[in-house]
């Protein structure tokens, strides 16, 4: 039996007409079943699905031998005992630091409101600055204005929410796509299966027009 941890929410919804176009058609819909283990088409591979943050963690650990997460959970993450073979190019979006359209003057360390705190200390620490980082888990698009923080690391996709709170990206942090991930010990021990499957999914996230080794 092979394992596939799933990010659920968006990534979910994009990955599974992929994954159906590769062959492996999930017997129950993530969306609407309580089911976290869900048996597919082929009978030797199932879906975990989990949160977005969870999926590296199963994986390393090898309670999944593949995983479909965002990259930007893998840069946070920074996961040994992965491999990242393929960019499913599929729930795009970029991670930006951004702050309000009328700032202030930069402080010599600001404070950033984020949920990916490794990944933004690496971004000030690239640049030779500190930054006093502010650990929030959702709704970051708010700290600025309630005067919490003077910018934030965020995902953005059309730029709609970031608008609507008067703010504006300055600078572009990393571009982000959904990626498949392989146990390092489970590509070594089932070699033959493990390939097999990466590479059904590569074709089709390929004919998709993703699909970036
Ligand atoms: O997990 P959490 O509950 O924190 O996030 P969520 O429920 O917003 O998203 P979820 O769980 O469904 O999926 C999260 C994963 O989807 C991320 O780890 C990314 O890899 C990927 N992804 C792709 C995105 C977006 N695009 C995206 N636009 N995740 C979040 N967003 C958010 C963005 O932060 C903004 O607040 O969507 C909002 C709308 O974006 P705009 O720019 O189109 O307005
Ligand atoms: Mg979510």
């Amino acid at each position: 039996m092979l394992t596939v941890a799933l990010s659920k929410g968006r990534i979910c919804a994009a990955a599974t007409p992929l994954l159906a176009r590769a062959g492996i058609e999930l017997d129950d819909d993530p969306a609407d079943s309580r089911r976290l283990c869900i048996a597919t088409s082929l009978p030797d591979v199932r879906i975990l699905v989990l949160r977005a943050q969870d999926v590296p963690t199963f994986v390393e650990h090898g309670a999944a031998d593949l995983g479909i997460t965002g990259k930007d959970v893998l840069l946070e993450h920074q996961g040994v005992g992965l491999y990242e073979p393929l960019d499913l190019g599929i729930a795009r979006c970029r991670l930006v630091l951004a702050e309000p359209a009328q700032a202030g003057p930069a402080r010599s360390r600001p404070r950033v409101a984020t949920k990916y705190v490794e990944t933004t200390r690496r971004f000030f620490a690239g640049k030779g600055m500190q930054a006093e980082i502010i650990h929030l888990y959702g709704s970051m698009e708010i700290a600025p204005a309630v005067g919490l923080a003077d910018c934030i690391v965020d995902l953005v996709d059309t730029g709609v929410t970031l608008a609507a709170n008067g703010l504006t990206v300055c600078e572009e942090i990393a571009a982000i796509s959904a990626r498949l991930v392989v146990n390092k010990a489970a590509m070594k021990l089932s070699h033959g299966r493990v390939s097999a499957l990466v590479e059904r999914i590569a074709r089709a996230a390929a004919e998709n027009g993703g699909g970036c080794r």
